[in-house]
């Protein structure tokens, strides 16, 4: 076991645990359940005031849930894009008796802390990233008037190492008849001599869908602070055909073998999801391409499209104009329809102007996901500096907008990850945490061969619980696999009863943010089926349905197929950060993103479980389990500029 320096008040780490904490506590499983049904007894009718003040203090008192008289509402549907929101699906009426009486104590712990957020207010997605002059720079879809989405402008902030982050003045506001309606999504081109190109989508007086061109007014500025708007904007028009509000989100550009610049946007006609295509030399004028890069039918809008190649051999990322046999090439869209990000792997022809998925089971928008949890409007780029191609993706929430609203902020980016092509399958993507994460890490605790029989429960004794890397491996033991009969049992994360429901081989896995009496607990685990032909399947799922008592936030399980190859233990990475559980299986094969909102298991009272819910299998398993630090994230001071 590792020990450096402290991260929590030393009390955290050092005093001794009423728990018999050497032991290790086995608990049947089905006192778990048993315990959370008696946790979903009634609850009283909140408390409704208006003190809006947010404490980090551990003693509850209540908080606001706003009045619905004043309530700011999102105008994402009336602005041609969808709504950001979930106050429709938790709509608490004043005088409602359903609210959960959430206090201060409770919505202050949701704050992360290593995970990148504006101050205050709503963000979404991930705008114009890149690496300039040695620093990382990071824009963001901001409304700097609320909690909720709307008045869109571009946040921006700037870091050493995509960690810790030092926030600047907004890039960009809607100050003009292009944009009035809000300073939409866009990325960044670095031309081959370092000039820089900003395009971005503007919403404009009337609604109308354009793409603006901006440059950065003072490039020899390494933070980049002053954006110019190019007078001739905008630069492109939805084209003869194209909706006015179907029109959005200019991608990253890549040059052709004609020395010309070549950009996609996302766009629809009925509900067909299609690419546009246009060629530039300037980024002033543009010529429309006949063909379109890919279009799906019945995947509706298709929004912040990203393009880039991969190696099909190296680790290493690619810069975006890269191409050549070997290299493949991932499309991904964000549908609007069901707000999830879609890839598909397969081939460019720069000719013909077309992208052709390698499998058409996994074409665009209908099989891949980056992330089967709560992850949209993604995109790469390309940092030069690494030779890496890192993601980041919005991780909006999943409570009501009145706990927004209350709370003061919405939204949070996951951990930006690098990705590239899994050279071992050849179908599907790695993303990892980028290794800058890593030097958060500080001391760790070490459990070597744990065993879990059928139906059990073992707490793992790290003190607290809500900043955590956790890496994983877990096995069955041979006989039990073998003597498990084939069967056609079917799961799915999804629809299936999460980790409730048991079979043979599963599910096992970790119970993260649980208290100790485990009335709230949030499992990420393998559920493993074996085939009439012998072979196993394996799912990787996290269920919230039983994340937190509050009736008023979403309890989806989330989750999907992960390819385990022969050979191969089941390996898992979790990153714990208050509110969101971002987890990877098979060192990125599968990626699930939640967000919970626990009342009981939070600050001190947050714990980790390893369990096991199959009916036959026994599980040995090993953790490292890191506490995390804090990274810095606040506003730029002029010295800090070096
Ligand atoms: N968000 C932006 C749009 C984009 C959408 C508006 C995706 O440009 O299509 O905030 O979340």
């Amino acid at each position: 076991m590792e020990h450096r320096k402290p991260l929590l008040p030393t009390s955290s780490h050092e005093a001794p645990n009423p728990r018999s904490r050497k032991d290790l506590l086995v608990v049947l499983f089905g006192l778990l359940l048993l315990s959370s049904l008696v946790a979903f007894g009634g609850y009283r009718v909140s408390n409704v005031s208006h003190d809006h003040q947010r404490s980090n203090t551990n003693s509850p008192s209540p908080t606001s849930v706003p009045s619905s008289k004043w309530y700011p509402v999102s105008r994402g549907v009336s602005s041609g894009v969808s709504e950001k929101s979930s106050n429709k699906l938790f709509a608490v009426k004043e005088g409602a008796s359903e609210a959960f009486p959430w206090d201060n104590s409770m919505l202050s712990w949701q704050r992360t802390a290593f995970h990148f957020q504006p101050e205050e207010n709503w963000m979404n997605d991930p705008n114009g990233p890149m690496y300039y002059k040695g620093w990382y720079h990071f824009f963001y879809q901001y409304n700097p008037n609320g909690a909720v989405w709307g008045d869109i402008v571009w946040g921006h902030a700037v870091s050493r190492d995509m960690i810790h982050w030092l926030h600047l003045p907004l890039a960009m506001v809607a100050d003009q008849w292009y944009d009035r309606q809000g300073v939409w999504t866009g990325s960044a081109t670095i031309l081959p001599d370092g000039k820089i190109i900003m395009l971005y989508t503007g919403s404009t007086n009337e609604s109308v869908q354009v793409q603006n061109l901006a440059y950065p007014a003072d490039p020899s500025d390494p933070l980049l602070v002053d954006w110019i708007k190019h007078p001739g904007n905008p630069v492109l028009v939805p084209p003869p055909g194209i909706g006015a509000k179907d029109f959005r989100d200019p991608t990253t550009a890549w040059l052709t073998s004609e020395g010309k610049w070549r950009i996609t946007i996302g766009s629809k006609l009925n509900k067909t999801g299609i690419a546009l295509v246009y060629d530039t030399e300037d980024f002033k004028t543009y010529e429309l391409k006949e063909g379109l890069l890919r279009a799906v039918p019945k995947t509706g809008m298709w929004e912040c499209v990203d393009f880039f190649p991969v190696s099909k051999k190296a680790a290493n990322g690619l810069d975006t104009s890269f191409n050549g046999a070997e290299v493949k090439h991932v499309m991904k869209v964000s549908l609007d329809d069901d707000r999830h990000d879609y890839y598909s792997i397969g081939t460019y022809d720069e000719k013909k102007v077309f992208f052709t998925p390698d499998d058409s089971k996994n074409d665009v928008g209908v099989g891949l996901r980056y992330d089967y949890g709560i992850f949209y409007a993604s995109k790469t780029f390309y940092d030069q500096s690494k030779e890496r191609r890192v993601l980041w993706g919005w991780i909006g929430e999943s409570d009501s907008e009145y706990a927004d609203v209350a709370k003061g902020w919405a939204s949070v980016q996951s951990i930006p990850r690098t990705v590239q092509l899994d050279t071992k399958t050849g179908s599907n993507l790695l993303q990892w945490p980028v290794a800058e994460v890593e030097s958060l890490r500080l001391r760790n605790d070490e459990f070597k061969n744990l065993k879990a029989k059928p139906g059990s429960v073992v707490s793992l004794d790290i003190e607290t619980a809500t900043q955590l890397d956790i890496v994983a491996e877990f096995e069955i033991d041979k006989e039990s696999l073998e003597k498990t009969t084939e069967s056609n049992e079917k799961y799915t994360c999804s629809t299936s009863g999460g980790s409730k429901q048991r079979g043979a081989l599963g599910p096992f896995g970790l119970l993260v943010l649980a208290d100790d009496g485990l009335s709230e607990y949030t499992p990420v685990y393998f559920y493993v089926t074996k085939g009439s032909n012998g072979t196993l399947k394996t799912s990787f799922c996290s269920d919230q349905s039983r994340s937190s008592v509050a009736n008023d936030v979403h309890k989806q399980i989330y989750g999907s197929i992960v390819p385990v190859l022969k050979g191969e233990k089941f390996s898992l990475r979790i990153l714990v950060d208050h509110s969101i559980v971002e987890s990877f299986a098979q060192g990125g094969r599968t990626c699930v993103t939640s967000r919970v909102y626990p009342t009981k298991a939070i600050y001190g009272a947050a714990r980790l479980f390893f369990f096991n819910n199959a009916t036959e299998a026994t599980v040995t398993a090993s953790f490292t389990v890191w506490q995390m630090n804090s990274a810095f994230i606040r506003p730029f001071h002029p010295d800090q500029k070096s």
